[in-house]
């Protein structure tokens, strides 16, 4: 066991949450990850409020343990989820691209923990100054929507600046990647990617392959253009993309729309050609297919023995 203000914050073993990722975290790998004592997250992104509150409830009959949903706020259906997680009485939030500002009012009365990503400082202090009991700060190695920071050079920053815990998020996929982060101040870390090789985790299988398959060098970022770049692995797709984000004859719309639809494509029908296989860059160091639940115990103790060595170089 773990006990760091995040622990006792939200009431888990280890201070280890699972990305919500759009069309991947559903109740079955929120619960297995939530048994194996860390923070499961359903995503919201996807779909509309009563399908979330479906999985919410399944989630429920999977596990007693706490979880949380993750709330997508560029997503159409955002404020009909908002008052959903309050109806359901979801014990966690969190939430991406973009500040909760006009939900928090509402979630902090009814006691709903609220966790936003955040991928700058300024970001990081209006999420705390807004009611957050915690942000994950997340650098642009992860996976999906990404900001400009790297996880190395944001974290500590973030941690400077606020008084709430600041969960890790970005390039981490093992215990290594935990010890780091509390060492740069982090009070636990967030995992995606790692996430999806987990035995309960949905996902199409194409889609498991070229994540063990994939090596440091093969994720990329597009859509800078569009003011949100998604890392995702190297394929036809994301090659296409890159190619059209350059091209002056493709308009911004013809743009977004040619990136509809490909992450449920990856997801769901593990389209090898059309597909956008969203992964950050800790793709590279996974490699194997586990439960959730071990891949939580192997994190912390890698962790463990890493921390306990770590006075080894004071003299
Ligand atoms: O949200 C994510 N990652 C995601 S969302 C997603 S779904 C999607 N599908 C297709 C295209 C685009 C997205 C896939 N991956 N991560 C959390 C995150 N939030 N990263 C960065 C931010 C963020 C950015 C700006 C949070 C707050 C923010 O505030 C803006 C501001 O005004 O400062």
């Amino acid at each position: 066991m773990m006990n760091t203000p995040l622990c006792r914050l939200l009431e888990i073993e280890y201070p280890i949450l699972q990305g919500g990722m759009a069309w991947i975290s559903d109740a079955s790998l929120a619960a297995a990850v939530s048994e194996g004592g860390g923070l499961g997250v359903i995503s919201a992104v996807n779909t509309n409020a009563e399908a979330v509150r479906a999985e919410i409830r399944k989630a429920k009959g999977l596990t007693a343990r706490p979880f949380g949903v993750n709330i997508m706020l560029m997503s159409p259906n955002a404020s009909e989820i908002a008052a959903m997680v309050i109806e359901e009485k979801v014990p966690v939030v969190t939430t991406g691209a973009g500040l909760p500002a006009k939900y928090m009012a509402a979630w902090r009365e009814a006691g709903v923990k609220v966790i936003p990503v955040v991928a700058s400082v300024a970001t990081a202090k209006m999420a705390a100054r807004g009611g957050a009991c915690a942000v994950i700060a997340e650098g642009g190695e992860s996976g999906g929507h990404v900001g400009d920071l790297t996880t190395m050079t944001l974290v500590p920053q973030v941690c400077g600046a606020l008084e709430i815990p600041v969960i890790a998020a970005g390039g981490i996929g093992d215990g290594r990647g935990l010890a780091a982060a509390l060492m740069l101040g982090a009070a636990g870390v967030q995992l995606g990617t790692r996430f999806l090789l987990a035995d309960e985790c949905t996902v199409h299988e194409n889609y498991k392959e070229k994540i063990i398959k994939a090596r440091d060098i093969d994720t990329m970022s597009t859509g800078k253009r569009l003011g949100h770049p998604v890392r995702a692995l190297k394929n036809p797709f994301m090659q296409e993309f890159l190619r059209q984000e350059y091209d002056p004859s493709v308009s911004d719309k013809d743009l977004a729309e040619a990136g509809a639809g490909a992450l449920r494509l990856a997801a769901k029908e593990g389209d090898l050609q059309n597909g956008c296989f969203m992964a950050g860059q800790a793709a590279g160091m996974i490699h194997k297919r586990q439960a959730a639940a071990e891949i939580i115990r192997e994190i912390f103790e890698e962790a463990r023995i890493i921390l306990g060595g770590a006075a080894q170089w004071l003299k």
